[in-house]
């Protein structure tokens, strides 16, 4: 495996652009939220101090209410990409800094594991130390503001108010949620989609039908300033997804242990996080399915289809033991396609879902950061077979088709490496494998 680390490395060195890592060139030209997270963890393995630079470069973007945005633009004039900062209009919302320039939605809060595991894998205890307090108050201000404004019913679940928020963006969880809203074609701004000149990836990208809602929930938020008290009354969309919440509560352990180490009051995320489990336990896991679902505030009513972020509260320590197994049991099994083996795991929908879709972006195809997640989730729970196969199909896939941003998960399928080449968490997930390798 030696040159798939070379051509890792490669990547990653490729997408940067001396301030911060491209997701990818030309389709994501400037700096995303979850991608800079597992980015960093990457670039741990091979040059530190810049794994430190680059969550440095993201919290430039920090809000003052604690919220990190989704994008942070950079700088470069030919840099194109929709929706860019002119239709966010950020600088309506009190909160947003002058500067950089900033989505106003987030994304998953990976962040306080990957300060974390920086903090683990730090040079000298030194810099190590000079990590936490330099990240520590800005995490627990993240934390703080979703407890704060996402939370409207004090359940301890955190509402997403847009597909991009979830990173999952066109999974099929959103839907009927999406069907819902009804746009007057005549009220939505123009816009022009950047995303389709990307040949190859415009094959796969979110629809037409997506991209109108999508602009719709934006403009909804800048016409309300991104207020979120104003914007928990009114947005149409508003769901608990269990990726989300399940990786808040894996972070949310990462600033206990941190805590400890700087001699910190804990009290407080200690009591969000176990009401996040307990709620999560309470309101999203699906006793009859055995894996749990998202729930849509708006609708009142649950999402029980068998997307793969159904899975991923095992990285959070939600399930208990009983339920892992129940959802070892859909890994092992046809609804994630783990038997018969035709399908690299995992895929994001089931493959015995009908409108599964093998080559559409979040529809079906094999994604290495949710792999990632599912394999530290799955070590958790000491199901050492079944993350040690995820690895292998996860790397593999790697290995014959290169560093693509999605796969097709079956076996065989003539054309399987989709959207986007030289993808930048592609490689930075595999380095933090193959690193694992180096160090047994
Ligand atoms: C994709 O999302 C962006 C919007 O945020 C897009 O489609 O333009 C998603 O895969 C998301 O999870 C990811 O963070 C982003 C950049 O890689 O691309």
């Amino acid at each position: 495996m030696r040159h798939l680390f070379a051509e890792a490395k490669a990547v990653l060195e490729a997408n940067f652009n001396g301030q911060f890592t491209k997701p990818a060139p030309g389709l994501y030209p400037h700096q995303w939220n979850w991608d800079a997270g597992f980015i960093a963890l990457g670039l741990a393995h091979l040059n530190w101090d810049r794994a430190v630079a680059e969550m440095r470069h993201l919290f430039a973007g920090q809000w003052s209410n604690g919220f990190l945005p989704h994008i942070v633009f950079g700088d470069d004039p030919a840099a194109h990409y929709f929706p860019g900062p002119a239709f966010w209009q950020t600088n309506q919302a009190k909160a947003a800094p002058p500067s950089p320039s900033t989505s106003g939605i987030s994304q998953p809060p990976i962040h306080g594991q990957v300060i974390w595991r920086l903090f683990q894998l730090a040079p000298s205890r030194e810099q190590g130390m000079a990590l936490l307090e330099e990240f520590y108050s800005k995490l627990l201000r993240l934390h703080q503001y979703y407890y704060q404004f996402r939370d409207p019913d004090e359940e301890g679940l955190i509402l997403i108010r847009h597909p991009w928020e979830a990173g999952t963006d066109n999974s099929p969880y959103w839907d009927h949620t999406l069907a819902q809203i009804a746009i007057d074609s005549a009220e939505l701004p123009s816009y022009e989609r950047k995303d389709l000149q990307n040949p190859q990836a415009a094959q796969h990208r979110p629809t037409q039908y997506d991209y109108d809602r999508y602009v719709y929930l934006v403009d909804l938020f800048r016409r309300h300033q991104y207020d979120d008290v104003q914007l928990n009354a009114v947005c149409p969309f508003q769901i608990q997804d269990p990726l989300f919440n399940g990786v808040l509560c894996w972070s949310n352990e990462a600033l206990i242990e941190m805590g400890h180490v700087l001699g910190e009051d804990v009290l407080e995320i200690i009591l969000w996080n176990e009401l996040t489990v307990h709620s999560m336990n309470e309101k999203l896991w699906n006793q009859e399915k055995g894996y749990y679902h998202a729930f849509d505030r708006v609708a009142h009513a649950p999402i029980p289809i068998p997307v793969n972020s159904g899975l991923l509260p095992l990285v959070g320590l939600v399930p208990t033991q009983e339920q892992a197994e129940a959802m070892l049991r859909h890994l092992e099994g046809p609804t994630f396609g783990g038997a018969p083996k035709d399908v690299y795991l995992c895929p994001t929908y089931s493959p015995q879902a009908k409108d599964i879709d093998y080559a559409r972006y979040w529809r079906g195809p094999v994604w290495i950061n949710t792999n990632w997640l599912l394999y530290q989730g799955l070590l958790r729970y000491d199901m050492k077979d079944m993350a040690e196969r995820v690895r292998r199909d996860s790397l593999e896939l790697l290995d014959q088709f290169g560093f693509y941003e999605y796969f097709d998960p079956r076996k065989g399928a003539a054309q399987a490496g989709y959207g986007t080449a030289q993808f930048s968490w592609s490689a930075a997930l595999c380095l933090d494998w193959l690193a694992e390798d180096e160090e047994e």
